[in-house]
């Protein structure tokens, strides 16, 4: 109660902390189902009562297993935008040394051994998204004129290459009891499964306890959050704190998002959709939300939209009455591609639908030949010089649509051929570049229903 009332005292005189924010108090995400459990468990009041006094520091750890974090790993971010939207203080830790230790949580085997040189490139992908999310987020999302707090990015590979391991284990290895660490389920897990486990991804907990010691003792962060697999960690860190520094900390889990089969979203099941544009486009990013089914979307639109539980009920009302428009999917969809890619990446989506979709003539002249062809999956891209009087059949046989000039005459004619989405029967139509070539320099000639071909104009 003391150390409550020090800190407000000590608050009251910062300028964050005179800010009114009517979100503070965290625990509210439940409603929305943001968060699964909370450890320890009994103490909801004073968690409550901590986080109203003060703004809190709040951190979640992302492990550099590859070079972009996925949607999993998006909810938790969302999270931690929810707390920096409370007012409170945001810590983004990159796991550069965890990564090369392994976590086992949540996998049914050990990770390969990853080289330092990846690890290294992989850290600066997942700061590009991390950054580019919190970015996105204050520009185009938030629209209080309270100033947000800023997100502080840290590596764990920063203190861990300047610690020796006779500190760490011979330090804080000793507070932590094996019964308890053998106990976890990722531990057990894996000590049933024919491989075992090997030390070096046992000793994964002590690692994650003591960054948060470490975040603890250098900014006071009293909270962690993570998908519900980081649990057993979770609560090392707890109790490493507890018996060190004597003091009470929190850990909150976010529920773990799985696909409709129920496997989760990860980076390893091959379902990824991740948060780089060169890996998953923001097209096909926005496809994948657009295309949730009815009976996930108003959860999905509670987990990773920032809409108060009553407009998105005012959402799914108006969705009961006119279902084909399907507007809780769209919002769902530009919501998430607005915080991960930003007003130019929902931009070039929305135009990809509408050239794919609707076919539209417009939305395909302002796309780039590279976004054309990754739209139409395994388009070829032909560069060619126009030539003067060339038929549709010359124009068909010099990009390489038919095998022969047979075939071309005969599936041209029988309407097997379009030229920017328009079926052109006559093979010997001379090619009138004014109309047939668009705006961007651009053709796209399709042979049946989704052999495409681009044509990039030379002149
Ligand atoms: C955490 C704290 C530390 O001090 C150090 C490292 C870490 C990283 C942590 N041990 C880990 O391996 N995390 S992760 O890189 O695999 O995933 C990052 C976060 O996304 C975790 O909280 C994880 O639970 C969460 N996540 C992954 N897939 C998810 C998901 N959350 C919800 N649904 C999914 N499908």
């Amino acid at each position: 109660m003391v150390m409550l009332m020090k800190q407000i005292l000590k608050c009251s005189k910062t300028a964050s902390c005179m800010r009114h924010y009517s979100n503070r108090n965290i625990l509210r995400l439940k409603e929305r189902g943001m968060f699964q459990d909370i450890f320890p468990d009994t103490a909801t009041n004073p968690v409550t009562d901590l986080l109203n006094a003060a703004p809190q520091h709040v951190y979640a750890g992302f492990d550099p297993t590859a070079d972009s974090l996925h949607i999993g790993n998006l909810l938790v971010l969302i999270n931690l935008l929810h707390w920096q939207r409370g007012g409170h203080q945001p810590i983004a830790l990159i796991g550069g040394a965890t990564a090369k230790i392994g976590d086992p949580s949540g996998k049914t085997s050990e990770r390969e051994k990853l080289a330092s040189v990846f690890v290294d490139e992989n850290v600066i992908g997942i700061r590009n998204n991390i950054e580019r999310i919190f970015y996105n987020h204050e520009k185009y999302l938030w629209k209080q004129k309270e100033k947000l707090a800023p997100l502080t990015i840290v590596n764990n590979e920063s203190w861990y290459s300047k610690m020796s391991p006779i500190d760490l284990i011979g330090g804080a290895g000793r507070y932590l009891r094996m019964g308890t660490l053998l106990s976890r389920t990722s531990v057990q897990t894996r000590l049933q499964s024919p491989a075992g486990m090997s030390f070096t991804e046992f000793s994964y907990q002590l690692f994650q306890a003591y960054d948060w010691l470490h975040l603890f003792k250098k900014y006071n962060c009293s909270f962690q959050i993570g998908g519900n697999d980081q649990m057993g960690n979770i609560m090392s860190g707890h109790e490493l704190i507890s018996k060190t520094c004597n003091k009470q900390v929190y850990g909150l889990t976010v529920p773990i998002i799985t696909s409709e089969m129920g496997d989760k979203f990860g980076k390893s099941a091959g379902n990824a959709m991740w948060l780089s544009p060169e890996k998953t486009s923001p097209f096909t990013l926005y496809q994948f939300f657009v295309r949730q089914v009815d009976t996930e979307v108003e959860k999905m639109l509670q987990l990773f939209t920032f809409d108060p539980i009553g407009s998105i009920k005012d959402l799914m009302r108006r969705h009961n009455e006119k279902p084909e428009l399907r507007l809780p999917h769209k919002h769902l969809a530009e919501q998430v591609v607005l915080l991960v890619h930003g007003e130019k990446g929902l931009a070039a989506a929305q135009r990809a639908t509408r050239a794919l979709y609707e076919r539209s003539i417009a939305a395909l002249s302002e796309m780039n030949p590279s976004e054309i062809k990754s739209l139409f999956e395994g388009a070829t891209v032909v560069e060619i010089l126009p030539e003067p009087g060339q038929s549709v059949l010359d124009l068909a046989i010099r990009v390489g649509c038919f095998l022969t000039k047979e075939d071309a005459v005969r599936i041209i004619s029988a309407g097997g051929f379009y030229i920017n989405h328009q079926k052109t029967n006559n093979p010997s139509e001379v090619l009138n570049l004014n109309v047939h070539r668009l705006s961007n320099n651009v053709t796209l000639l399709r042979v049946g229903k989704r052999n495409y071909y681009v044509v990039k104009w030379l002149s």
